[in-house]
């Protein structure tokens, strides 16, 4: 472990946290162990974190409701939590000021002891890395799995852990320079965020920063912003891919005697048929865990079990319920346009037709994209939302579009437009919370609306 907490905050920096979410509570938790002081600041007036820092630590300063300029002025480190961009003038001052900006991230890499697998892309990382704990576990190592995904990586620090597996975002790539993975790998990048981004490139520029440092390196061969990151080739390389794998370096699937198989390699692992996760997007998340997981030395009969009993997680391509031979998909985390393309299409092998229900914040994404897919693959589209009118500007006359004034309404529409052999998608291609407390949220709703249509 790191240094003597006594001896640390001697010699530490005035350290401003700034935003208190589940970030920057894990943040204060972390340096009030380690007898740093800090000061808290968060624009919002009642910060989700408050409640929570109140109880368990005692005399913190927290400023609430603003970025004060002279609680900037007098910081000399600041830790910056994922929710806040670092364009933030009062942060962008600071660092020209030379004072320090770092995240969650970064403070966690400087005092970590054991391997760590970094996970990052626009979509499947939370599957991905649930998936790849899952392998670890059921290998026996010790294994911690946060990040992203809901846990911050501070709390996870114990010295127990054999090994840490996290999913990160762009936006804490941005503030962590020293991680140095065991494993990782940059998934898929499609447009999302483009709110906090200029554009496609800035945010896959971010993405690939995860790559420095790594000691084994695995690329998703089917995507060329992926590749593109690749440079100059290095020992230990994997790859994984929707293609036939060329060599053992390379996970793959393949055609054997009319059944599709995992492969790595010439070597068949498992029939398709076997895994419980549906979609070909699913078929690519397994592939990128076996990599990950042969990267960590994992034992192969270990991974293709738990790639057997693996369900998935909630509102990610959640089968829900089969309704007069119409089966109801909850696929709310698709919050981004790449995420429902990934699900109509890995969707559409299995279904005559499709009726997708979408719609919400759009976070400034193009959806011209959405518009060729959809007509290909989708019978009817059922638009909620804030943004209900931008998307049917984009599907044009692709296919028949009908707006609901809630996921109630979204149901029972949809519900009059599929036929039997079809499936229902909710995979919004946006953010929730326009009208929903956050994607859960949404796919609850949604999971209710079609019981309520059952009974
Ligand atoms: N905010 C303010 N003022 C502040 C601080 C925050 O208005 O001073 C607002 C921002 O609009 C922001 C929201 O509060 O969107 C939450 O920000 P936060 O930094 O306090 O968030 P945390 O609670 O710390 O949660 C963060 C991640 N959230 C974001 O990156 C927005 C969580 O990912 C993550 O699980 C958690 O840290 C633990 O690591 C969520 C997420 O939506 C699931 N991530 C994005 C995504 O997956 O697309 C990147
Ligand atoms: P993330 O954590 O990156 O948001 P999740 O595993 O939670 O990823 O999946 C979110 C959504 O992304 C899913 O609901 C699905 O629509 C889509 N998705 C999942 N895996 C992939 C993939 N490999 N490629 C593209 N889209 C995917």
């Amino acid at each position: 472990m790191g240094k003597h907490a006594s001896q640390m905050g001697a010699e530490s920096p005035r350290t401003l946290i700034v935003g208190l979410g589940l970030t920057g509570l894990s943040c204060a938790r972390y340096l009030q162990e380690r007898n740093v002081p800090v000061v808290i600041i968060d624009s919002r007036s009642n910060p989700p974190g408050l409640p929570e820092l109140q109880e368990e630590m005692f005399g913190v300063s927290v400023v609430t409701g603003g970025f004060d300029p002279r609680v900037f002025a007098t910081a000399e480190r600041l830790v910056v939590s994922p929710g806040v961009s670092i364009l933030e003038p009062q942060i962008q001052a600071a660092s020209k000021r030379g004072v320090e900006v770092l995240g969650d991230i970064e403070l966690f890499a400087r005092e970590v002891a054991a391997p760590v697998v970094a996970i990052t892309g626009s979509n499947g990382k939370s599957t991905v890395t649930t998936l790849l704990g899952e392998m670890a576990r059921h290998a026996g190592k010790e294994t911690a799995v946060g990040g992203n995904i809901g846990l911050p990586a501070l709390d996870l620090l114990s010295s127990k852990n054999e090994l840490y597996i996290l999913e990160l975002s762009s936006f804490q790539l941005e503030t962590t320079y020293s991680l140095k993975p065991k494993v990782a790998v940059v998934l898929n990048v499609s447009a999302d965020h483009l709110d906090r981004y200029d554009g496609i490139e800035g945010y896959s520029e971010t993405k690939s920063t995860l790559y420095k440092g790594a000691e084994i390196r695995v690329f998703n061969q089917d995507d060329s912003k992926v590749m593109a990151m690749c440079g100059q080739p290095q020992a230990g390389d994997l790859f994984f891919t929707l293609q036939e794998p060329a060599n053992s370096n390379v996970f793959g699937v393949r055609l054997q005697e009319g059944d599709m198989w995992l492969c790595q390699g010439q070597q068949a692992l498992l029939p398709a048929s076997e895994l419980q996760l549906p979609g070909q997007h699913n078929l690519a998340n397994a592939l990128a865990a076996l990599a990950m997981g042969a990267a960590l030395e994992l034992p192969m009969p270990a991974m293709l079990e738990t790639l057997c009993s693996f369900h998935g997680l909630p509102h990610r391509t959640q089968f829900i319920a089969e309704l007069a031979g119409v089966r109801w998909y909850n696929d709310s985390k698709a919050t981004n346009v790449g995420a429902c393309i990934a699900a109509l299409e890995g969707m559409k092998g299995s279904v005559n037709s499709m009726v997708l229900i979408a719609g919400g914040e759009s976070k400034s994404a193009d959806f011209s994209e959405l518009a060729e897919v959809v007509k290909q693959t989708v019978r009817a589209v059922v638009l909620i939302g804030r943004d209900a009118a931008l998307i049917e500007e984009a599907l044009g006359d692709a296919v028949p579009v009908t707006r609901a004034v809630d996921m109630d309404a979204a149901v029972i529409y949809a519900n009059e437009l599929a036929k039997s052999g079809d499936c229902v998608l909710l995979s919004p291609a946006c953010a929730s919370f326009d009208m929903f407390r956050g994607f859960e949220h949404r796919g609850d709703c949604f999971i209710e609306a079609v019981q309520r249509l059952m009974a």
